[in-house]
Parts: structure tokens; C-alpha cells; sequence
């Protein structure tokens, strides 16, 4: 009877390598991080020790031919299933589904390793063990996944709305026709209204956004983009510490970081910032205070910093360009679109000046 067990085990331990190794492919072919990919093929090696004593006794119960579960019969309910399923399955199912393989195969040979003749050749708890740091894993990859796929929308104009310069307008009507004329980010910025005001602002923008599919980003308080379910928040120098934020936010929610210096921007990419927002580029009126860093700061933060760059501070029509060709994955503005009275008419010439500079860059 002492092989039965030890054909169970040996298909969980398969089942559970694979998985590993599924994971630990997109970590390292898809979403190029190196530490992820580190963490799973360090579970992957370690429960492949733990196992080794066993190896040859596995492999001589070993019965592939005869497992009645394989091939898996499809029943016509299924095939029908398949046959209507229009879109293939994305990176988080698959990511999902592997991690419960993984997940489910640790748990089913923690509970056969209890058995008093296999206990004295497995240590059930760290099957155990390892199935809790894979559910961390699990959470860490969905996190990285998420938040990649949000920051794919970015590139482009990254529009300000600071509701200071509204003048009366309505925050709606003007969010439409910047979302309209192609913007990719809205942010909401507000450091005077209540709190209690601009929940209901920061709602309907939030709403608006998402079904443009642009990017929703709530400047400064995280306790307004957790209500909301902004889709990330931006922090300064001086508001929360970025390690604190991220662990407030949901798992899939994307940060940006101000910073006018190449040591922050380096603390902020290692803290796992989503993107750094750089500047001020040029003078600007509108921030007091604001230290002008200058299009070299960009140029060197391109050749030093991996994740993408928004430029900030100054930027208009007649600079845009300029910063794009710097290297600035986009390029956020407050004045200039927020003073006009043509929102359309600018925020269009803008995205179109960001398109055409982009073109230069990529015929070089
Ligand atoms: N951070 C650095 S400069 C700046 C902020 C918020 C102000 C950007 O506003 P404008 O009007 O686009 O110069
Ligand atoms: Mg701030």
C-alpha cells in the first residue's frame, strides 16, 4: 500500500515544479523581474532538496501509463464551454491558475506527508511552509502584473486638473473634453477644498476615466484614492513615505513620485515606484516654491532610472516636444491646458506635438 501514496506525491511534485517554472518564466521573460524570479526558483530548488532522498523511489512507482486522469476527458458540456470562450485567457489567469496548481499539489502532499510510513521521509510543514510563501509570491506577481498593464496606458499627455484654476467651470465638462482630445492620465489635484467636497468630485472623475479607459490619479491623500478606487496616487517629497503608501493601497493600485533629484529618484525606484514625476523642467508659476532642474535632469534620469518618466513643471506647447526628445515617457501639464479657454483645441495640439516629437525620436 506504500506505493499508492508515493504516486500521489510524485504527481503533486510534478504538478507542482511545472507551475513553479511557469511562474518563474513570466517573471523572468515577461515582466523582466529579476527578484521575482529569484524568490520562485528559490522555492522551485528548495522543494526539489527536500524531495531528493525520494527521487528514485518515486520514479520506480511511477505509472504514467496506466493514470485513469490522464488523458483528461472532455465532456461535450465542456467542449461547448471552450468553443464559445471568444477571448484567450490573460496573463493574470494564467499567473492564477498556475499559482493554484502550485498552491493545491503543496497542500495535497503537506496532508499526505502526515501518514506515519511517508512522515518519516517528508516533513509535512514545509510543504506547508512553502505553500504560504508562494500565496506571497502569488500576490507579489498579480501586484507587479496589475499595476504593468496600468502603466502601459500612460505614456503620452498626463493632464493636471487642479481644480484652483477652474474659475467657475465644471470639473466634469472640462475632464471630458481633455479626455476627449487624447489625454492619457487625469489627475486630480485639490490642496484647499474639504475632504468631504471632493469625494464627490473624485468620484464621478474616477467613473469618467474609466470608461475612457484613462488613467485615474488622486494627488496626495491615499485615504481619497482608497475611497474611490482612484487607479494609483502621486506623493511628493513630503507627503506619506512611498513603502507606507503601497502598503495601504490595493495590490494592483500604481504610484508616482515626485522628485528634482537623482539620489530620490533612485530611493524611489527602489522603493517600487510605478513612475517618477520629474521637474520643474522649466519655470512655472504655478507651483511655489518649485526648484527648476532643467531638461539635463531628465536626460540623466533616462540613463540612470528604468521605470518610466513624466516630466513636469512649465511644459507647453512651444517645450513639449523638447522634453519628449529628453526621454520623458510623458509629460504633465497644469497651466497650459487648464488657463485655456479651448481645452479640446489645446490638449489636442499638445498630444499631437508629444505624437510628432515621438516620431523624430523613433527615425533616429
Ligand atoms: N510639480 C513640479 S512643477 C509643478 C508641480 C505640481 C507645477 C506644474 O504646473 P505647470 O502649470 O504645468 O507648470
Ligand atoms: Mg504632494
Amino acid at each position: 500500500m506504500l506505493h499508492q501514496p508515493l504516486r500521489i506525491i510524485d504527481a503533486n511534485l510534478n504538478r507542482s515544479s511545472e507551475g513553479l517554472r511557469v511562474l518563474e518564466d513570466i517573471a523572468r521573460f515577461l515582466l523582466n523581474n529579476a527578484e521575482l524570479r529569484q524568490r520562485l526558483r528559490a522555492l522551485r530548488h528548495d522543494l526539489a532538496q527536500e524531495t531528493k532522498s525520494l527521487r528514485v523511489g518515486l520514479l520506480s512507482w511511477r505509472d504514467s501509463e496506466h493514470d485513469v486522469g490522464h488523458p483528461y476527458p472532455i465532456s461535450p458540456a465542456e467542449k461547448e464551454r471552450n468553443m464559445k470562450t471568444t477571448s484567450p485567457p490573460g496573463l493574470l489567469d494564467l499567473v492564477t491558475a498556475n499559482a493554484k496548481r502550485v498552491e493545491e499539489s503543496l497542500r495535497v502532499i503537506e496532508e499526505l506527508a502526515k501518514l506515519p510510513h511517508i512522515s518519516s521521509m517528508l516533513n509535512s510543514a514545509s510543504f506547508e511552509q512553502a505553500r504560504f510563501v508562494l500565496y506571497a509570491l502569488e500576490r507579489d506577481l498579480i501586484s507587479r502584473i496589475s499595476r504593468r498593464d496600468k502603466m502601459e496606458r500612460m505614456p503620452g499627455l498626463y493632464v493636471i486638473l487642479d481644480r484652483q484654476f477652474l474659475v467657475g467651470r465644471d470639473e466634469l465638462e472640462i475632464a471630458d473634453q481633455i479626455i476627449e482630445s487624447g489625454a492619457r492620465v487625469i489627475q486630480l489635484r485639490d490642496k484647499q477644498s474639504k475632504k468631504s467636497d471632493l469625494l464627490l468630485i473624485a468620484q464621478r472623475l474616477k467613473e469618467l476615466c474609466s470608461q475612457a479607459g484613462v488613467l485615474f490619479i488622486i494627488n496626495d491623500y491615499l485615504d481619497l484614492a482608497i475611497a474611490v478606487d482612484a487607479d494609483g496616487l502621486h506623493i511628493g517629497q513630503e507627503d506619506l513615505p512611498l513603502p507606507v503608501v503601497r502598503r495601504e493601497l490595493p495590490v494592483d493600485k500604481i504610484i508616482g513620485c515626485s522628485v528634482t533629484t537623482l539620489s530620490q529618484a533612485t530611493k524611489a525606484e527602489d522603493e517600487g515606484a510605478d513612475y517618477i514625476a520629474v521637474g520643474s523642467i522649466f519655470p512655472t508659476a504655478t507651483k511655489k516654491g518649485a526648484i527648476v532642474v532643467g531638461v539635463d535632469m531628465l536626460k540623466e534620469l533616462k540613463r540612470k532610472i528604468a521605470i518610466p518618466l513624466v516630466a513636469i513643471g512649465g511644459i507647453n506647447q512651444n517645450n513639449v516636444g523638447e522634453v519628449v526628445a529628453a526621454g520623458a515617457d510623458a509629460a504633465a501639464v497644469i497651466s497650459a491646458v487648464m488657463v485655456e479657454k479651448d481645452i479640446r483645441g489645446v490638449v489636442q495640439k499638445l498630444v499631437a506635438k508629444m505624437d510628432l516629437a515621438k516620431g523624430e525620436c523613433q527615425n533616429q
